[in-house]
């Protein structure tokens, strides 16, 4: 029998349920099937002695997290979970589980992130851990809407490309038809060309690639990126936008997914509403160095080392910008100030914990954007098919990505970027 009724919304003298069996409670003379599904839980209940036999033993013999559809009468019952509870006509056994789970989705057991990785069909059993999903979810479904009325255009941009942007090391390289290709870093130039066409303002969601070397909480080797780029703006309407898209994540999440917060433990969870500050470099480094969390003084044209940001993040208490970077730790396509060469238009959005966004005004001009490549030893005749473009009409323009994963593990406070995907990527893992 299809279902008719999902746990949530049970009525009626008959209606069919069908979810997961969560567990069995026999207390003797009764015994209770609990059966769950995407809304929640529904106790049904089994009298042995006024029931049919077959459909006592049916019920009662089935394992865990097989899949049931149980059909019967709905009645209130006060002292059921729920207030409501079945008493079943009929139980369909749709797909046994092997009685040796390897993942107790119940959460009594608890299981190794490793673990739970390799189980993600059971670990997303788990409400808790649904919740995480269900607000990425939402957090994409409220930036989407909120690009949309800033008046930009959704694009997906190729994932198989000749070149990278974002620093060579990082590319993982494919053979394609013969020809050297790589797995796409960052969709920066093919989002700069749309700026130049008639589209004017984009963004796209999409997947990036990147050989990280190392293992750590908060990089995953194929992550996923929103990205935005405007012509007729310049890095700071870039980041008022950043920041519009950043409020509007929170507030989705805030406005849609109350329980799912409740789930994971929020009685308190605040859109941030002020302006974030705008703090350039050279006044980041300053106070980094003031608070002492150093062993050595940072100097101009250092990056910032994870303990630097973590010093700044926790001396500022919330989300900001870092502009005026160093031109020289900025990729070639951002622009440098014209009377101040050494001094960039780039701009990082950062979380107390971690950096969540790099952006900036781009280089438009034909001569000083190939001037740049070379300033940074790369052969711009690799790029020709991005260069050329900026021959025939490029308007100023400004952009900035964010990692989809960061946004949520900072949202939510996770201890480990890789709870923020589903199937992540990292050196270790390729399967599932
Ligand atoms: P970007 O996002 O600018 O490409 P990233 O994401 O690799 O850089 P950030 O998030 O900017 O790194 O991290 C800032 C600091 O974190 C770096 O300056 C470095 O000290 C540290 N860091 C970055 N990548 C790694 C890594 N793979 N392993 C260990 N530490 C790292
Ligand atoms: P950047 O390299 O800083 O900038 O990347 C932008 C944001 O993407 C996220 N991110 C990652 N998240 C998880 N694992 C990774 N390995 C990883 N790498 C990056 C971070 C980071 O802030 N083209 C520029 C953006 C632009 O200028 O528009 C770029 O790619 O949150």
């Amino acid at each position: 029998k299809n279902r008719t009724h999902t746990a949530d919304a049970v009525a009626g003298e008959t209606a069919t349920v069908a979810g997961w069996v969560h567990e069995i409670r026999d207390l003797g003379g009764i015994a209770f099937l609990i059966l769950r599904d995407r809304t929640g839980k529904l106790q049904v209940k089994f009298e042995k002695d006024e029931m049919d036999d077959d459909l006592v033993e049916t019920g009662l013999s089935v394992h865990r997290e097989s899949v049931v559809a149980v059909t019967g009468a709905v009645e209130e019952e006060p002292r059921a979970p729920t207030g409501l509870e079945m008493v079943p006509d009929s139980i369909d056994v749709l797909a046994e589980a092997d009685p040796e789970l390897p993942l107790d989705p119940s959460g009594k057991v608890d299981a190794e992130l490793p673990t739970r990785l390799d189980n993600r069909t059971l670990d997303l059993r788990k409400p808790e851990v649904q919740a995480i999903f269900e607000i990425r979810s939402e957090i994409l479904r409220s930036v989407r809407e909120y690009f949309r009325s800033v008046g930009s255009t959704e694009i997906n941009t190729p994932k198989i490309v000749a070149t990278g942007t974002e620093g060579g090391t990082e590319l993982f390289p494919i053979t394609y038809f013969g020809k050297e290709a790589f797995m796409n870093q960052s969709p920066q130039l093919f989002k700069q060309l749309m700026v130049g066409s008639g589209l004017e303002r984009v963004f796209e969601i999409g997947p990036i690639f990147r050989a990280e070397e190392h293992n750590t909480p908060r990089h995953l080797n194929e992550a996923t990126m929103i990205d935005f780029e405007s012509a007729f703006v310049d890095h700071h309407e870039a980041m008022d936008v950043c920041e519009g898209t950043l409020k509007a994540a929170y507030e989705g999440v805030a406005e849609h997914c109350s329980e799912e917060l409740e789930l994971l433990g929020y009685d308190d969870f605040a859109v941030p509403d002020a302006d974030f500050p705008r703090l350039t470099y050279e006044e980041a480094i300053e106070r980094i160095n003031a608070t002492g969390a150093l062993d050595e003084q940072l100097v101009w044209g250092d990056d910032l080392p994870t303990e630097a940001e973590k010093a700044l993040g926790d001396d500022v208490g919330g989300h900001y910008f870092i502009t005026d970077w160093p031109s020289e730790i900025k990729p070639f396509y951002i622009q440098d100030y014209d009377d101040d060469p050494q001094l960039s238009k780039g701009f990082d959005l950062m979380h107390p914990r971690m950096e969540l966004v790099s952006g900036g005004q781009r280089e438009h001009r034909y001569d000083e954007l190939v001037a740049g490549f070379e300033q940074q030893g790369l052969d711009p005749e690799q790029f020709d098919y991005y260069t050329k473009m900026f021959k025939y009409g490029m308007p100023p323009h400004a952009g900035w990505a964010y990692g989809v994963e960061r946004l949520v593990m900072t949202m939510l406070d996770l201890g480990n970027i890789r709870e923020a995907v589903i199937f992540p990527r990292d050196r270790q893992r390729l399967s599932p």
